[in-house]
């Protein structure tokens, strides 16, 4: 799973994306295109898991960041989208703006002022225009192929790009568009930019920690069709934040009534927006944070951790972590019958503590 920072020049984002460094697992750096960073999404289950087991090694689920290089001012004096952006843009499964509200007159914005409000719009009107444009070019090109071959397919897709097309029309993003699982499916190669799931990561200094809210709430109401997340950050001081111990982090944190940091906000955040949970396997060799999709049954989630485990599923052995933390032990969940067998069409609950039985 790929997110991707995504904003004007100067806004913040390889600031943040600096913070992820102290929870990167591996990192990898190309200047001509974006910075790659796979990052572990913080979980405290999994933390308190690790606590009881003490095991050899703790695997937190993972989340690739994209720092992709922000819109410039062109020798025009004006900000223009350019295809190797949006080819950028396009890669990731999930995006985040980085939006500037910092001000600081060392550092111009390429559009001289600051103004949030116009940033978010102006990225999601371009996003939303090469969405029509590709909408467009498709419908046509379904329907001449629709003259030449029978293809079923197209049939089943003509209707979709149509209900599309319009709704992106009456300048509304596609992710507000509710979709079924197959048409998902059909659009899944397209890469539309507005249908992909939307953080909007507004960068504030600490002149504003006492009006953030109230900023955050009015930029919500106006872009309330945008079908977006807002979160406010301060990347400044997540910086900072990064760089420090962890007791001086919570010390910091508490003084300036940050109650989680931005990072760890964002990671949550996105593992939410793309519908994706973790469930558990623990033990003394090892305690890890599988990702799974909504909605995955037991043989489905055995399969991530191994093809084998999916072919010779027999049955699961299951308990919810909130269970487990409850009873502190296996032994004392089976008795409590909070530890139970399940088939493989059993739907597995975020939180879930599995162990596979398998040939
Ligand atoms: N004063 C202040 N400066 C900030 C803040 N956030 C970032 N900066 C500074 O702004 C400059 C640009 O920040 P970057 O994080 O590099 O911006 P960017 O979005 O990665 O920019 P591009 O990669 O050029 O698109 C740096 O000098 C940062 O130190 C902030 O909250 N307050
Ligand atoms: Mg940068």
């Amino acid at each position: 799973m790929q997110i991707g920072l995504v904003g004007l020049q100067f806004s913040g984002k390889t600031t943040l994306f600096n913070t992820l460094s102290s929870n990167a697992s591996h990192s990898q750096s190309n200047k001509e295109e974006a910075t790659v960073e796979v990052v572990k999404v913080p979980d405290e289950r999994l933390d308190n898991c690790s606590k009881i087991f003490n095991p050899k090694k703790q695997v937190n689920a993972t989340i690739e960041v994209f720092d992709i290089p922000g819109l410039r001012m062109s020798e025009d004096n004006k900000v223009k989208i350019t295809n190797s952006f949006l080819t950028a843009v396009r890669n990731n499964d999930a995006l985040f703006y980085v939006i500037r509200a910092f001000k600081d007159e060392s550092i111009v914005h390429p559009m001289n002022t600051i103004d949030p409000a116009r940033d978010i719009e102006f990225l999601e009107t371009e996003f939303l225009f090469s969405d029509i444009a590709f909408l467009e070019n498709r419908l046509e090109k379904i329907k001449k192929d629709m003259l030449k071959s029978k293809d079923e397919r197209l049939k089943k897709e003509l209707p979709l790009i149509e209900k599309l097309f319009q709704h992106a029309e009456k300048e509304l993003p596609l992710r507000t568009l509710e979709l079924d699982e197959t048409e998902i499916k059909i659009l899944s190669g397209y890469q539309l930019l507005t249908l992909k799931p939307l953080v909007i990561a507004v960068n504030y200094d600490e002149s504003s920690i006492a009006t953030v809210d109230e900023e955050i709430k009015k930029l919500k109401s106006k872009f309330e069709k945008s079908g977006a997340e807002f979160i406010p950050f301060f990347a400044k001081i997540e910086y900072e934040l990064s760089q420090m111990t962890e007791e001086d982090r919570q010390i910091f944190m508490q003084d300036y009534g940050i109650k989680e940091s931005a990072l760890s906000k964002i990671l949550r955040t996105s593992y939410q927006m793309l519908g994706l949970q973790s469930f558990f396997t623990v033990g003394e060799d090892e305690c890890r944070a599988w990702t799974i999709k909504k909605n995955f049954t037991a043989q489905q989630a055995a399969g991530v951790i191994h093809t084998d485990f999916f072919n010779k599923f027999i049955r699961a052995e299951v308990v919810h972590y909130d269970d487990f933390i409850k009873y502190g032990s296996f032994a004392k969940c089976k008795d409590a019958g909070v530890w139970r067998l399940e088939g493989k069409e059993y739907i597995v609950k975020d939180g879930d503590i599995l162990n596979i039985r398998h040939n």
